[in-house]
């Protein structure tokens, strides 16, 4: 499976589809001299971190502003001249030949929404002319073993995802022990159902957020907690680290008042009074992973957090990172968190991406895939998460159609490949 075959694009062509907010994304077709079509699409953030890869949108009068028809055009233009040119040999050789063609950082000029689609169209070009299933395709590239992530159900939204009182944006669930990628699934969707009963009996509403948790009108993060313990219990599980555990995504960035102070539930908290706070949650409830604890720009929170948590819980950098390997080596010398959030379109291409896990796997972190909270029904995170063998992903709730593609992909490819192992690696 590692034998490096080339690709040859006759055509690669571009539109705008609607992603899951109602918003426009650019969908690539790459077709192969064998007449294979490979599709892709770009997912869009609404919680995008300072140093993300920039997305190209029209700011003109359609789509308040959102509209794709400058990347696409992008596509359809001079980046098909340059893909549909030549012979590539590898994945690798043709995104730098896309970042050396958009010639500004974080492909600003092309667009990073028109490069991530084609950088993935043409990993599944690859992966099909070499005959191999993505994953697969995926594990040969990275030299890793291939394994089936604990997925991370976010059921509870707030932050930029909601429109309720709560400060955290992500509420997860993560069924550790289940065994099997099947059983997951099964796990957070009873869960899923057991907490929508709770939230309409408690709240009347059980509306949904963006990523499609519940977003009932609370404010208090521990209120939030509680409900999901309810739920756990109520489908019959048991909450625990080592069971179905909790995993936070706070998003600091959204509750960051600025120069390290931070405000949660109309409390204001300093770097160490928020450290203590996510303490005290951490001794309280079945927490196993918290992501973005602290906002980007505050390195004294981080190294605080650090030095109280580091250990405890797994620390997750997002925003802080945004799948940047330097970025990551950055985090790592400093100490700051344990694992990595990898989102391909926060750093623009396949390889990059693979270079951010490289970078997070020789510095000893581990990785969560992710989605993003503007998605399409594309599965490639689900292939990056199995080939790249890292154990955790995140893509939302348990329903909505674009969130469980990704779920559906995985059992698939269990389905499939029955040998292969569940869980942390
Ligand atoms: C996050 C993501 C995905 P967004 O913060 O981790 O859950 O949100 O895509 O809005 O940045
Ligand atoms: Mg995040």
């Amino acid at each position: 499976m590692t034998a490096r075959t080339p690709l040859e694009v006759t055509a690669l062509r571009a539109r705008g589809i609607l992603d899951s907010r109602g918003y426009p994304t650019v969908e690539v077709t790459a077709v192969l001299g064998d007449g294979a079509r490979l599709v892709a699409a770009a997912p869009a953030g609404a919680s995008t971190g300072e140093h993300e890869a920039v997305e190209v949108r029209d700011h003109g009068p359609e789509y308040g502003g959102r509209g794709v028809r400058r990347a696409v055009r992008n596509v359809d233009g001079e980046i098909a001249a340059l893909v549909t040119g030549r012979v590539w040999e590898s994945i690798d050789e043709l995104d730098a030949a896309l970042g050396a063609l958009g010639g500004t950082p974080g492909y600003s000029r092309l667009g990073a929404n028109a490069v991530v689609a084609v950088s993935i169209a043409a990993a599944r070009g690859f992966a099909h002319a070499a005959g191999a299933e993505l994953h697969a395709w995926i594990a040969g590239r990275l030299g890793t073993a291939e394994r089936l992530p604990v997925p991370h159900f976010n059921v509870l939204n707030g932050g930029a995802h909601a429109v309720n009182g709560l400060d955290f944006q992500e509420f997860m669930i993560a069924p550790v022990d289940a065994g099997t990628e099947e059983h997951a699934v099964q796990v957070g969707a009873e869960v899923y159902h057991a907490l929508a009963a709770v939230v309409r009996e408690r709240y009347g509403t059980a509306g949904l957020g963006d990523e499609g948790g519940f977003a009932p009108p609370i404010s208090d993060p521990r209120v939030a907690l509680d409900l999901l313990l309810t739920a756990i219990e109520a489908a019959g599980h048991t909450p625990g680290v080592d069971r179905v555990a909790i995993a936070l995504d706070p998003a600091a960035n959204g509750f960051h008042l600025g120069s390290g102070r931070y405000r949660i539930d109309g409390r204001e908290l300093d770097d160490e009074g928020l450290t203590g706070y996510y303490r005290d949650l951490i001794e309280h409830y079945p927490i196993r992973s918290v992501e973005d604890g602290f906002a980007e720009d505050d390195p004294h929170g981080w190294a605080t957090q650090a030095a109280a948590l580091l250990g405890r819980v797994q620390l997750v950098g997002d925003d802080l990172y945004v799948t940047d390997p330097a970025r990551i080596r950055d985090g790592a010398a400093h100490g700051y968190t344990d694992a990595v959030l990898i989102k391909p379109n926060q750093i623009g291409t396949v390889s990059q991406t693979f270079d951010a896990i490289r970078a997070a796997r020789e510095a000893g972190m581990a990785c969560m895939v992710s989605h993003r909270s503007g998605e399409t029904a594309d599965t490639f995170i689900a292939d990056l998460v199995v080939g790249s063998g890292v154990g955790q992903l995140k893509s939302g709730a348990p329903a909505r159609g674009e969130r469980v593609a990704k779920y559906n992909r995985l059992t698939e490819i269990e389905i499939d490949h029955p040998a292969l192992p569940y869980g942390l690696a």
